[in-house]
């Protein structure tokens, strides 16, 4: 990575001690169908962040100030399946740290390690997939490591509610939980869907947002860009909603497929991800004490999660 701290904070919001929050980047990009290039999206993410303003008016907050320590990239490489693992591990040793842990791909086969992490570690998970794509293939291209069986597991494991999709297999319907299903074209017409998916959701939430959700009139830089997509406003609202009504207990963004002649998809990202972390943090103070709660699952007779132990 180019850049020593996130965003180029000052060094004393970067140290790992004291800072709530987590960044892990995995330039991963081994199992893309179509464009190439999401391996590139870390990079460009943290370039735009750097570049940007870094207090938020909507909040009144300046939310680098929680600390944020950008964490070694996870590059394993050597299989989908090796990776998905390094992602598992690596997410896993910050939450145990206590820390917001947030992690930037990477294409979306990463979010397999990352919910499987969270799941471990929180007691009845949900997973809000925002997303053009269903992603519910159990395998696909011989692996269920692929970036087209992202949230597969997570339908299996936790409970799963999907926003924002327009492009499936027929096949995923077998998969697919249509109550908890939040499609593009209902979603244009009907201004409740966010109550709705809100009220579905249980207290923790895993947010993985795919960055093709967003509309290509404002996010053309990913690997497989649908018409009909989210707007930026819309989405604020929702993600804001999300966090004041419910504990998000960590998020990734992934799919971010850099184009050098095209930079304002590298400005979003870094913005949603700031918005993501000044709505998480936007009403604690800055010398508060972080608890990510993750003990107190612990007591809440979840003991079997922990038997893997594993230590760094
Ligand atoms: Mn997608």
């Amino acid at each position: 990575m180019k850049t020593n701290t996130y965003a180029g904070i000052p060094e004393e919001f970067g140290k790992l001690e004291r800072a709530k929050i987590v960044l892990i980047p995995v330039p991963y990009d081994g199992t893309s169908t179509w464009q190439k290039g999401a391996d590139k999206g870390p990079d460009a993410f943290l370039d735009a962040s750097a570049n940007m303003e870094l207090y938020d008016i909507e909040t009144g907050t300046e939310v680098y100030q929680q600390g944020v320590y950008l964490a070694d990239a996870v590059t394993e490489n050597e299989s989908p399946e090796s990776m998905v693992e390094a992602v598992h591990q690596a997410t896993k040793k910050y939450i145990k740290k206590n820390k917001f842990v947030t992690i930037f791909g990477g294409e979306h086969s990463i979010s397999i390690g990352t919910i499987r992490a969270f799941n471990e570690m929180y007691p009845s998970l949900t997973v809000l997939h925002i997303d053009a794509h269903a992603d519910l293939r159990k395998i696909y291209e011989g692996t269920s490591c692929n970036h087209a069986c992202a949230v597969y597991e997570a339908s299996q494991t936790t409970n799963l509610i999907q926003v924002g999709i327009r492009s499936m297999d027929i096949m995923e319907k077998t998969v697919m939980d249509e109550d908890k299903t939040y499609f593009a074209h209902d979603m244009a017409v009907d201004d409740t869907w966010m109550d709705s998916a809100i009220d579905q959701m249980t207290d923790n939430v895993f947010i993985t947002f795919d960055l093709d959700a967003f509309d290509p009139s404002i996010m053309p830089s990913t690997g497989t860009p649908e018409p009909g997509g989210l707007l930026w406003y819309e989405t604020l609202e929702f993600l804001k909603q999300v966090f004041a009504e419910r504990n998000v207990v960590g998020f990734d963004i992934v799919e971010l497929c850099p184009n050098s002649q095209e930079k304002s998809s590298d400005f979003l990202a870094a913005k949603l991800y700031y918005k993501m972390l000044s709505y998480k943090f936007m009403d604690e103070a800055v010398d508060d004490e972080y608890d990510n709660t993750y003990d107190n699952s612990k007591q809440k007779n979840n003991a079997s999660k922990f038997n893997d132990d594993d230590e760094y």
